[in-house]
C-alpha cells in the first residue's frame, strides 16, 4: 500500500512552525478537512498556551472559534445574496461552438480527509501514472527484488525521498509492495536531484541484492508529436484578472475589451480578433477577501459578491458570440485545495450566458481541441525546488508538469491538495494546450507538440509582490490557432 501518514504530515507541519504536538491533538486534527489543515495549524501555533507542545485543548479552542466565525458568515452571505441577486442576461448563442468537459471534479468531490481517502488518493495517483509507464517498460514489483539475484531490472515507484551525496543521489522509491533505494551517479545524478517528492517514475538498472544501481530514469512524459494544424479559429488565453483589487489595471483591460470588439486601428489585429471563438480564464477572476493578511488595504471592492458582480460586468464587455470559459484560482470563492470545483451558482449565475464555468483543473475540448486548464499554484513549489526554474520563464515549469504528467506533483508543499478518491491532477490524456497562470508572469513554449501557455495578469505589482521581488508581466494575451501564436500587449 502507498500510505502517506497524515499524523506524520501533521507533526512535520508543526515542526516547521517550531512546535511539538501531543498525540491527542493529532487525533483531533486527523479528522478534519485536509484543505483547511494549513490555516488551522497556523492559528493553533499563534494562539497556543504552551511554548513547546500543542495540546488537544489548543486544537479545540481554534476549531471552536472557526466554527463560530463560519456559522456567522454563512448567515450573512445568504441574506446578502438574496437581496442582491440579479437575473443573468440573455445573450445570442451561436451554434457552431462545441464545448465538452472531459475531466472536472465539479459535482464529484467526495473526500472527507480520512486516512482511507489519503490511501485511495495516492493509490489512484500511482495506478494512473504506472499505467502510462507500463506502456514503455516492464517492471517487477519492489517486493520481488528480495528474491532476485544480481540482475538488470525495472521498477515503478513513487518518490519518497531524494538524498544527495558527494557523487551520487539516492532516491527512495515506493510501490504498493515495498521500498527500494536507487542510486544515481554520473550524468544521471543531475536528473535525480531534480526529482520531486510524490512523483511517479520508473527506474531501470542493476539490482545488486541491496540497491538498484540506476542506469535510466523514465518519466511518464508526453509522447513526441510535431504535427500542427490550423484549427480555423483561435483561442485567447488570459488569467488572474483580480477584479476588485485596487491594483486591477482597468485601462489595459479596456484596451483588451476594445480589441475583442474589433475596435482596433490596424486591420491585422482586427483579423486576429475576429478569429477568436473562445477566451479561457485560468483562475483568480476576483481578488477575493481574506486571502492574505492585510489584503483589505489592497482592495477596491471589499465584498466578495460585489467583486463577482464587477467581474461579470467586465466579462460582459466581451462579445457575446465568444464563449468564455472560467476556471477558478486560489483567490476565488471556492475551496483552496485542488482540485477546486467550479464557482458556486451564487456567483456563477451573475455572469452572462456565453460564460461556461468549470473547475480547476479542468480538461475540456473546444471544437475538438483538447485544453488542459490549471490555475498553476504548483508552479511556486516547482520554482522553489528546482533551482534552474524561474518566475521569468513560467513555461519551463509547465513543461516539468507535462514531463511528470501531473499538475501538482508534490504533496504537502504550498499548493494544497484534497485527497479525492481519484487523482484529478494526473495528466492522463495528452492535451493540445496546457494553460496556466497564477505567477503573474507570461511565457509560451511548444513541448512535444503541446502548446504551453502561462497567461499573465491584469494586476500591477502588489505590496506583497514588491517585498518578495516578484515582477509581474501584466496585460499580455496569447492568441493561438493551432499553428501560430500571437502575443498581444495591452499594458503600457
Ligand atoms: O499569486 C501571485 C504570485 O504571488 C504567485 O507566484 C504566488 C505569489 N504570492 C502571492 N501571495 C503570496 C503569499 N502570501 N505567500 C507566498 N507567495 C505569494 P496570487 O495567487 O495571484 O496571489
Ligand atoms: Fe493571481
Ligand atoms: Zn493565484
Amino acid at each position: 500500500m502507498v500510505i502517506k501518514d497524515v499524523a506524520k504530515l501533521i507533526v512535520k507541519k508543526f515542526a516547521f512552525e517550531g512546535f511539538n504536538v501531543h498525540p491527542s491533538a493529532i487525533e483531533l486534527l486527523k479528522t478534519m478537512d485536509p484543505s483547511e489543515l494549513d490555516s488551522v495549524i497556523k492559528s493553533i501555533c499563534k494562539n497556543c498556551s504552551s511554548s513547546f507542545i500543542i495540546t488537544a485543548e489548543d486544537v479545540k479552542k481554534v476549531l471552536e472559534s472557526r466554527l463560530e466565525i463560519r456559522n456567522h458568515s454563512n448567515v450573512k452571505k445568504t441574506e446578502y445574496s438574496n437581496k442582491n441577486k440579479i437575473e443573468p442576461k440573455i445573450k445570442n448563442q451561436s451554434n457552431n461552438q462545441k464545448i465538452q468537459v472531459i475531466k472536472d471534479v465539479s459535482g464529484n468531490s467526495c473526500c472527507q480527509g480520512k486516512i482511507e481517502d489519503f490511501v485511495a488518493y495516492f493509490n489512484s495517483r500511482y495506478d494512473k501514472l504506472a499505467t502510462i509507464l507500463k506502456k514503455r517498460i516492464n517492471p517487477v514489483p519492489i517486493s520481488a527484488l528480495r528474491k532476485l539475484k544480481s540482475q538488470n531490472v525495472e521498477v515503478i515507484g513513487m518518490v519518497n525521498d531524494v538524498r544527495e551525496t558527494n557523487n551520487s543521489c539516492i532516491v527512495e522509491l515506493e510501490d504498493k509492495t515495498g521500498l527500494v533505494c536507487a542510486i544515481a551517479s554520473g550524468k544521471l545524478k543531475d536528473c535525480a536531484t531534480e526529482l520531486l517528492g510524490d512523483e511517479v517514475i520508473a527506474v531501470s538498472g542493476l539490482w545488486n541484492g541491496r540497491y538498484l544501481i540506476a542506469d535510466r530514469i523514465v518519466f511518464p512524459d508526453v509522447p513526441i508529436n510535431g504535427n500542427k494544424k490550423d484549427w480555423g479559429f483561435s483561442i485567447a488565453f488570459i488569467s488572474d484578472t483580480h477584479f476588485g483589487s485596487n491594483t486591477f489595471m482597468g485601462e489595459a483591460w479596456q484596451r483588451f475589451v476594445n480589441f475583442m470588439n474589433c475596435e482596433v486601428s490596424d486591420e491585422r489585429f482586427e483579423k486576429i480578433a475576429e478569429s477568436i471563438k473562445y477566451v479561457i480564464i485560468a483562475g483568480d477572476i476576483v481578488d477575493g477577501v481574506g486571502i492574505y493578511p492585510g489584503q483589505e488595504n489592497e482592495l477596491e471592492i471589499t465584498d466578495i459578491y460585489e467583486q463577482y458582480e464587477f467581474a461579470a460586468e467586465q466579462i460582459e464587455k466581451i462579445p457575446s458570440e465568444v464563449k468564455v470559459i472560467i476556471s477558478p484560482g486560489n483567490h476565488d470563492a471556492v475551496r483552496q485545495a485542488e482540485p477546486q470545483p467550479k464557482l458556486p451558482d451564487e456567483f456563477a449565475s451573475l455572469f452572462p450566458k456565453n460564460v461556461i464555468h468549470v473547475g480547476n483543473p479542468a480538461l475540456i475540448t473546444l471544437d475538438g481541441v483538447k485544453v488542459q486548464i490549471y490555475h498553476g499554484r504548483s508552479i511556486d513549489d516547482l520554482i522553489t525546488d528546482i533551482p534552474r526554474l524561474s518566475y521569468e520563464k513560467p513555461e519551463e515549469a509547465l513543461i516539468e508538469l507535462l514531463k511528470r504528467r501531473h499538475l501538482s506533483p508534490q504533496y504537502g508543499k504550498k499548493s494544497p491538495i484534497a485527497p479525492e478518491k481519484e487523482d484529478y491532477l494526473v495528466i492522463e490524456e495528452v492535451p493540445d494546450v496546457l494553460h496556466s497562470g497564477h505567477v503573474h508572469t507570461f511565457g509560451t513554449a511548444f513541448y512535444r507538440g503541446v502548446f504551453v501557455v502561462n497567461s499573465s495578469t491584469w494586476q500591477s505589482q502588489t505590496e506583497f509582490q514588491k517585498k518578495m521581488n516578484l515582477n509581474p508581466m501584466p496585460g499580455i494575451v496569447a492568441v493561438y490557432n493551432g499553428k501560430n501564436v500571437v502575443k498581444l500587449r495591452f499594458a503600457r
